[in-house]
């Protein structure tokens, strides 16, 4: 039986990975950081109590910046694919915590591959790094391919650059199987909330159910390729399946605007939005009511902003036999879907006189 370990696997790709590698017959070991409240919300349908015999989901305490965690997590499961999936993945919040996201971000990459070459596991171990399409950053071809030169424009990017690069070095100095895995957006019904995309659908379904008036977003101009996660964790695993180690890039081939993502999350629900004004100025309205339900703040711009990203996967759809299975409009579906339940359940609660509402943005 393989032995697979994850970091980040409380985060969204965690649990979809987690979930994956424990239907293909994996024993699955988690990286989670300490919380002072617990935060395994994605996982608890996996979760295993210590005391049961044969338990194949096991998690262990560790942290990207604290290497003597990581030595010992790995000397321990000696696993046979590690998937590096932990980081302060958030863009904005990089401009924040610059130096906390280098050190997670790009140092934990080095931990890692240090830490299997410390432990001899250069030859046994295989190694899979979150890279992503924020690489890219101001593009300098389109759509973006593996060849494409990189042009970071946050924090997060240029630590994501150093993981990436530090991948291919030891492949090259050591003949690790180490790839990197060049990730578009991907998003799901439970991505964080702070992501563009759930901050959509969950204001939609709020505003919807008359839990809330309006949505605030920054740019509404920025281009993305947005995939379903659960589509991606399959070429995490399959990348590292191959012959040989490669980088693949891993998209839909399909971009839409902040605004077109809107929009549909709103039809979903049958509000049509009309757009009013222009830049800072712009506003969204509900065709039906006349209300402004979509307003422009800018706090949510980024110092230096990512317009428009576009990926071409042709090379993992070739070597990997790779293509995205769920659609755009089925993506917004779900997630509106989802989020249309959970402020339902919301509702519920309020009226029944149980808890506050919390919105993080
Ligand atoms: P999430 O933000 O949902 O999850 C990040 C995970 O990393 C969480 O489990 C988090 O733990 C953990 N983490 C953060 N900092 C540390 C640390 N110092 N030590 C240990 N664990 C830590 O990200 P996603 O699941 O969306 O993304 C997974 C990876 O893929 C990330 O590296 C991201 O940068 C990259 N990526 C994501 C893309 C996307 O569109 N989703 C696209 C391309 C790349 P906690 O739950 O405690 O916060
Ligand atoms: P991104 O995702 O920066 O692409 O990084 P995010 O959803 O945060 O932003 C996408 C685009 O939407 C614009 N935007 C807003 N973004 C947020 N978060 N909040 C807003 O209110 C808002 N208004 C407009 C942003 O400016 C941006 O252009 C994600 C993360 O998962 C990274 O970890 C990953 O590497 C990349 O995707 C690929």
């Amino acid at each position: 039986m393989k032995k697979a370990l994850i970091t980040g696997v409380t985060g969204q790709d965690g649990a979809y990975l987690a979930e994956f590698l424990l239907n293909k017959g994996y024993n699955v070991h988690g990286i989670k950081r300490r919380t002072s409240l617990i935060n395994t919300d994605r996982i608890d349908h996996l979760y295993q109590d210590p005391h049961e015999t044969d338990r194949r989901f096991i998690l262990h305490y560790g942290d990207m910046t604290d290497s003597s965690s990581i030595i010992r997590i790995i000397q321990e499961v000696q696993p046979d694919e590690i998937y590096n999936l932990a980081a302060q993945s958030h863009v904005a919040v990089s401009f924040e915590e610059p130096e906390y996201t280098a050190n997670s971000d790009g140092l934990g990459a080095l931990r890692i591959l240090e830490a299997m070459r410390i432990l001899g596991l250069e030859k046994k171990t295989r190694y899979y790094q979150a890279s992503t399409s924020e690489l890219f950053g101001m593009v300098q071809e389109m759509p973006q391919r593996e060849t494409t030169p990189f042009y970071p424009r946050s924090p997060y990017a240029v630590a994501k650059l150093y993981a990436y690069w530090i991948t291919v070095n030891y492949r090259e100095a050591y003949g690790m199987y180490a790839c990197n895995g060049i990730l578009f957006n991907h998003e799901s019904p439970i991505r964080g909330e702070t992501f563009v995309t759930r901050k959509i659908t969950r204001a939609v379904a709020e505003i919807k159910t008359g839990l809330r008036e309006r949505l605030y977003l920054g740019n509404l101009d920025a281009k993305r390729d947005w995939g379903h996660a659960r589509d991606y964790v399959e070429m995490q695993w399959l990348m590292l399946q191959q012959e040989r180690a490669e980088d693949f890039v891993i998209a839909t081939g399909v971009q839409y605007s902040v605004r077109d993502f809107v929009n549909l999350a709103f039809a979903e629900v049958g509000i049509t939005i009309g757009w009013e004004g222009l830049g800072v100025e712009e506003k969204g309205y509900d065709t039906a009511s006349g209300k402004c339900v979509v307003a422009v703040d800018p706090r949510y711009f980024r110092p230096t902003e990512v317009e428009t990203l576009l990926g071409d996967a042709t090379k993992a759809k070739e070597k990997l036999g790779w293509v995205p299975r769920i659609s755009f409009s089925e993506l917004v579906a779900e997630m509106v879907r989802e989020d249309l339940r959970r402020a339902e359940r919301d509702v519920l609660c309020k009226r029944e006189g149980f808890g506050g509402l919390l919105y993080h943005e």
